[in-house]
């Protein structure tokens, strides 16, 4: 076993109630892209996602497509692991909720909670959102105005969409009981929930009192039975939220010892509209389980189309498939982390998409390598040269002044979950290689005499502009895994693989990797095709 410190991330696990959409790829890019960097980072990461099988809103999807749920879920799942294989998202588990370790984890922690008196008998009578899976009270409705209007059922405050009535004897968790607890733990650790605007909105939900959560549904048979009342099932959120601890062994003595290394997790990361569940209900439980809590929960914002959230029941997501094959896997990712702040909405076109594909990657990055690689085919022999032929003219002294602050940079941006951050700063780097080539003038300098200052000049510069590409594609292979796996093999150096803490074995840690003089004289180059061909602007869709 490895002794690099545990870095355990998780997403959401997606509902399977149809294929994936760019709003949950996003958060799955980003958490891989987070996973990715911890690995090169040097730690030793365990990157979980997964689908939340059960429910009624999954039950309904297989009803309405003439099949039984477990058939259903069946079906979609691959649609699931196909997407993320395409986008290289290198999860290092894949859970299901209808896993039997899972099922058996659920039935573990809910009778501990059964029989110390957290959960306990009742009747639920009140407003039920199937698609989003959720109770509502009659305070956060808008009773009156769609009594009034004839409507046959109030709308969901979320989604929009008409609200069940339910009136079943189910059991309930005593989640008021941990209000006050709750605030506390938010008081005493700062960072538990992010970004700051977040957790203001737990804090005043929880400051407006907690009522008792029902976790059992009689009148939805597609979920884990109580193991002391067969007749109900689980709760979907109350089953899906334990995938985070059975997934790394939870309720399993064999595996008790993987359990108390990973766990708390570093990390979730959540969409905005799920933080009630994640930031409020998950901890009490784990708090009643007598489990630690995770170190941080992150919700970022939504991705929106012309202005509304994308959604799949809201039937206005966009399927990610036509933008791969269109952009490329790295062009794809590099648009969503880099155009998108993490952690607040934002719009995407493709418009912007375009334009940043055509900007950042094709003109500034992928030129920058195609232009390199050919210089050094055409004045240096296709090998990289010697910089030691030229003494130290201080030209190339902004370049290395801007990589050796680099991991500072990056480090503190991924730290805070700033992808655009992180790539903004690696782009100044892409940018001043461009600069020094435009100024240095390369192919002046090639004409001069063999064995002249401006001859040993052109190693020196050539040398500082492909050093630089070098400590570009490691930063940035977080994010565009293939291609920079592809610049480092056109460096003539080995491929970086960054898809698994095993797989990168005993490569030092990006800090060291990316120190200035890393890339050995004589390194055969390869030009290669474009990374990133140009899109024709006006081709907008
Ligand atoms: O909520 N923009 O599953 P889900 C950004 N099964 N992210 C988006 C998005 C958008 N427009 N739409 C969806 C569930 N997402 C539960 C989770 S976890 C124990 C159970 C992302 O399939 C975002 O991460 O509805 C959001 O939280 C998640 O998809 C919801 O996925």
């Amino acid at each position: 076993m490895t002794d690099k410190r545990s870095f355990y991330l998780t997403t959401p696990i997606y509902y399977v109630n149809a294929a994936p959409h760019l709003g949950t790829a996003y958060t799955t890019v980003a958490a891989d892209a987070l996973a990715r960097y911890q690995r090169m980072n040097g730690r030793d990461v365990l990157f979980l996602t997964g689908l939340d099988e059960h429910g009624q809103k999954v039950e309904e999807a297989a009803t309405a497509n003439n099949c039984s749920p477990r058939e259903w879920v069946d079906r979609l799942a691959p649609a699931f692991t196909e997407l993320w294989e395409q986008l290289a998202i290198s999860n290092d588990r894949w859970v299901r909720t209808t896993d039997p370790e899972h099922e058996h984890a659920v039935q573990m922690l809910a009778q501990q909670l059964y029989d110390t008196g957290d959960i306990y008998p009742g009747t639920y009578e009140g407003w039920y959102c199937v698609p989003d899976e959720a109770y509502w009270a009659e305070s956060d409705l808008d009773l009156h105005e769609h009594n009034a209007d004839g409507a046959p059922a109030p709308l969901c405050p979320d989604c929009g969409r008409p609200l069940r009535y339910v009136e079943e004897q189910n059991y309930f968790f005593r989640l008021s009981k941990y209000q006050d607890w709750l605030l506390n733990y938010y008081e005493q650790h700062p960072d538990f929930i992010g970004p700051d605007t977040r957790r203001n909105e737990v804090i005043s939900f929880v400051s407006g009192g907690l009522k008792d959560l029902s976790i059992s549904r009689a009148n939805v048979k597609w979920g884990v039975p109580l193991p002391w009342d067969a007749d109900h099932t689980m709760y979907v959120w109350f089953d899906a939220l334990i995938n985070y601890i059975s997934a790394i062994g939870y309720g399993n003595k064999q595996r008790f010892a993987e359990f108390t290394r990973r766990w708390p997790a570093n990390l979730h990361f959540v969409g905005k509209d799920i933080i009630r569940f994640h930031c409020v209900i998950w901890p009490a439980m784990l708090h009643a389980a007598r489990l630690p809590l995770p170190e941080r929960i992150f919700a970022h914002g939504f991705l929106l189309a012309k202005g509304e959230k994308m959604s799949k029941s809201k039937g206005n997501a966009t399927a990610p498939a036509a933008l791969i094959e269109r952009f490329g896997v790295d062009g794809y990712r590099y648009y969503f982390l880099r155009d998108v702040s993490f952690g607040t909405d934002g719009s995407i076109s493709d418009e912007a998409m375009v334009q940043r594909y055509n900007g950042d990657l094709a003109n500034d990055w992928g030129n920058l390598c195609s232009r390199l690689f050919n210089m050094v085919h055409k004045y240096c022999g296709g090998v990289v040269p010697d910089p030691s032929v030229c003494a130290d003219t201080g030209e190339g002294a902004e370049l290395r002044e801007i990589a050796a602050g680099l991991y500072a940079r990056v480090d503190a941006a991924f730290e805070a979950l700033d992808y655009a951050g992180a790539l903004e700063a690696i782009w100044d780097l892409v940018k001043a290689a461009n600069r020094y080539l435009e100024n240095s003038a390369p192919w002046t300098l090639a004409k001069a005499e063999e064995g002249s200052a401006e001859r040993a000049r052109l190693a020196a510069v050539l040398y500082g502009a492909l050093e630089a590409v070098r400590i570009v594609a490691l930063f940035a292979a977080p994010v565009l895994p293939l291609t920079s796996s592809e610049v480092l093999c056109r460096l003539g150096l080995p491929a970086l693989d960054c898809s698994s803490t095993a797989a990168l074995g005993d490569t030092a840690p990006l800090e060291q990797l990316t120190a200035w003089g890393g890339l050995p004289a004589g390194s055969p180059i390869t030009i290669g095709e474009p990374l990133f061909p140009r899109l024709d602007q006006s081709a907008t869709r």
